[in-house]
């Protein structure tokens, strides 16, 4: 039975990741920070019905002991970095924070597995937030990198300590340039959540109004459970490398209104007013991924449209909020 130690397994990918290796016949651990709210920790795992299969282990991004013990514990065959401090906007009023999770955590788990299991596969999540003012129409993992947020520079550093410690080493350390993806696991404060959630609310006579931030900015959207397979691919291939993962679609944050609220019969032009709360102090204006290497070289491509995921969120947070109306 291959093992995989899996950090930010409470989140969104940690969460579908469990899932996907579980039913391949691993046995999955992951990383858990403690929490005075443990409660509400495994509700991501527990809504997917794996919570009671998978083992937690206890630890922290920031604590390079603890991540040590936890992968001499766990023994991994493939480790999966994917804890973070991932939302882009508190990445400004909690800079520090965020470099000490998400760069330094990252060095953190690839030094350990490097001191305790050498042989081990690692994962890194990196992130197209690294392309930032972008500097190519489509990006691919050729196009230079301009970040645009304590978050995006945090990354990058992970991601350069990626390839460094697989130049240095000889270490399996692959980095996937992950292009967003949401689902209904998706955390509230990111934009597509945050919208079904508000149709939902605004549906069933719980709101008036969503106020949002930038309407204008585009993205590449594709869905969490098409996006943890191809993590996988890359650590079943001979060799490590970066991949990017993207749909090749790009859709503006306006149009991802239009779409989420007509899924309700909804206009979105009725009930989504602009509020600079909601705004960046520099924005990333657009994203549009290249797949093309993870096609040709992993055979992965995603299956899930976005109209369906927009489809499957609104649905799922309806169902949220009329159970909790009962
Ligand atoms: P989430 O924000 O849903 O999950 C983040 C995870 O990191 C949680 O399990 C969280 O634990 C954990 N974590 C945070 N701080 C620490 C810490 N100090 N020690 C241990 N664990 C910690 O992120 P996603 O699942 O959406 O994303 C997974 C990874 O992929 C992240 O690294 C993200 O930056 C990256 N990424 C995501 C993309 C996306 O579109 N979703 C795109 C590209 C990259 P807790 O539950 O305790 O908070
Ligand atoms: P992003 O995701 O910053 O791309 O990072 P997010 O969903 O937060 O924002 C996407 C775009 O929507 C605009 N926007 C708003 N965003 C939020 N959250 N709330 C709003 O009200 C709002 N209005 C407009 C934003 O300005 C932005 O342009 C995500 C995270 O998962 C990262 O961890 C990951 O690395 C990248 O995706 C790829």
């Amino acid at each position: 039975m291959p093992r995989a130690l899996i950090t930010g397994i409470t989140g969104q990918d940690g969460a579908y990741l469990s899932q996907l290796l579980l039913e391949k016949g691993y046995e999955v651990s992951g990383l858990l920070r403690r929490s005075a709210s443990a409660e509400v920790m495994g509700e991501r795992l527990r809504w997917l019905g794996v919570q009671d299969r998978v083992r937690m282990v206890d630890g922290d991004l920031m604590d390079l002991s603890s991540i040590i013990r936890a992968i001499q514990e766990v023994k991994p065959d493939e480790v999966y970095n994917l804890g973070a401090q991932s939302f882009v906007k508190t990445s400004w009023d909690q800079p520090l924070l965020t470099g000490n999770v998400t760069a330094m955590g990252a060095h953190n788990v690839i030094e350990a597995v490097r001191l305790a299991a050498p042989e081990a596969r690692f994962y890194q999540a990196s992130s197209s937030e690294m392309f930032g003012k972008i500097q190519q129409q489509q990006q691919s993992e050729k196009t230079p990198f301009y970040p645009r947020s304590p978050y995006a520079v945090a990354k990058l550093y992970a991601h350069w300590i990626t390839v460094n410690y697989r130049e240095s080493f000889g270490m399996h350390a692959s980095s996937g340039i992950l292009f967003n993806h949401e689902s209904p696991l998706r955390g509230i404060e990111f934009v597509t959540r945050k919208v079904t959630d508000g149709v939902a609310r605004i549906k069933l006579g719980l709101a008036k109004e969503l106020p949002m931030g930038n309407l204008d900015a585009t993205r590449d959207w594709g869905h969490a459970k098409d996006y943890v397979r191809a993590m996988w691919l890359m650590l079943q291939q001979e060799a490590p490398d970066d991949y990017v993962v993207a749909t090749g679609r790009t859709i503006s944050v306006r149009e991802m209104c239009r779409v989420a609220f007509a899924c309700a019969d909804l206009d979105y032009q009725d009930f989504v007013t602009v509020d600079a709360r909601f705004m960046r102090p520099a924005e990333v204006d657009v994203l549009h991924g290249d797949p093309a290497k993870a096609k040709a070289k992993l055979g992965w491509e995603p299956t899930i449209s976005f109209e369906q995921m927009m489809a499957e969120m609104v649905e799922a947070d309806i169902a949220r909020h009329q159970s909790r109306m009962r």
